[in-house]
């Protein structure tokens, strides 16, 4: 059997997120960090090795370019906070590029323990880098970290692979300014977003032809009903990816093939779906080259560089704290 130990404080979190996205009137929705658990990280690790999905190889490859020209417009002595580590692959070059030059703690922010224990492995061999894991949300993980910290220390915050695309912009600008609050003047935000391209791209990395986002998108059932006894019958559910050209942003959905009622005794909940009826699960908004600069500006920081993929539009901005 397959069992996720989750702590009994994470199991009524998720049952009642659950309950309030699928007793929503309009719309129901499911909130796409569920998406990640030990299953769900698994399949989107293969994701980002998918010839369609090339956020994930623009996002590194920018990192082993520009590493160290980001490095060297850094403050120091600096130490490296992740929000959202994932297996920390591409980490490498920002925190092999920090250790020529000191000692550097790295402190990866994950709430999914399968990942932070990926990272850890992948990371931990590094000379001179020290990894201190936090399995916490990603404000409350930053606050830890901040709070820890010396008083000449500088904190360089990664922020990569478009995550911050999970948010609805106003809420993106919110958790940027929240970032803000919890940093000394000085300090960095390494930020990656993903940017506009045509639709005949960005669908087919939402919607792969081998079926992996599809079966990402459908754990998230799988999980409700392996952790919070669910009786979701997964083949009645289609994976479906739509581009929403007003909000600029991929969005996955899950539609129901069938008019069905669906039970999940341990979030104390009854639902009846209609035939067609989605669950929206996951939005990735897409940006245009300038909006990280004003999202910066607005924000508390300033844009010290920029660097985009030739091959895959992509951006990686250093936003200093000012
Ligand atoms: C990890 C949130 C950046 O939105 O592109 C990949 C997750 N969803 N395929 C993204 C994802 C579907 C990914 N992020």
């Amino acid at each position: 059997m397959l069992t996720q130990s989750l702590p009994l404080r994470h199991v009524s979190e998720f049952a009642a997120d659950i309950r309030e996205g699928l007793t929503k009137s309009g719309q129901r929705e499911l909130p796409s960090k569920y998406l990640y658990d030990e299953v769900g990280s698994a399949l989107f690790e293969t994701i980002c090795v998918l010839p369609e999905y090339g956020l994930t190889r623009a996002d590194a490859r920018l990192l082993e370019k520009h590493a160290r020209e980001i490095v060297r417009l850094l403050p120091s002595p600096v130490h490296v906070a992740e929000l959202g580590s994932g297996s920390g692959k591409k980490t490498r070059w920002i925190l092999e590029a920090l250790s020529r030059r000191q000692k550097t703690y790295y402190f990866p922010i994950e709430i999914s323990p399968s990942a932070l224990a990926a990272c850890e492995k992948e990371l931990g061999q590094i000379d001179l880098v020290s990894i201190v894991g936090y399995e916490q949300p990603y404000l409350e993980g930053l606050r830890a970290v901040a709070r820890g910290r010396a008083d000449g220390d500088h904190l360089l915050v990664l922020f990569l692979g478009s995550t911050i695309g999970n948010f609805d912009r106003d809420a993106g600008e919110e958790f940027l300014r929240s970032v803000r609050n919890i940093l000394r003047e000085g300090d960095a935000l390494l930020l990656g977003t993903d940017l506009e391209k045509s639709v005949e791209v960005q669908m087919p990395a939402y919607d792969d032809p081998a079926g992996v986002t599809a079966a990402f998108n459908l754990n998230l059932l799988a999980r409700i009903n392996r952790e919070l006894r669910g009786d979701f019958d997964l083949a009645n559910f289609r994976h479906e990816a739509r581009w929403n050209a007003i909000e600029r942003r991929m969005e996955m959905h899950l539609r129901s093939t069938c008019r069905q009622r669906v039970e999940i005794p341990a979030a104390g909940l009854r639902v009846s779906l209609d035939e067609d009826e989605t669950i929206w699960t996951e939005s990735s908004h897409k940006y245009r080259i300038g909006e990280a600069g004003e999202m910066a500006a607005r924000t508390g920081f300033r844009c010290e560089g920029q660097w985009v993929d030739a091959e895959w539009p992509f951006s990686q901005n250093l936003l200093i704290a000012e």
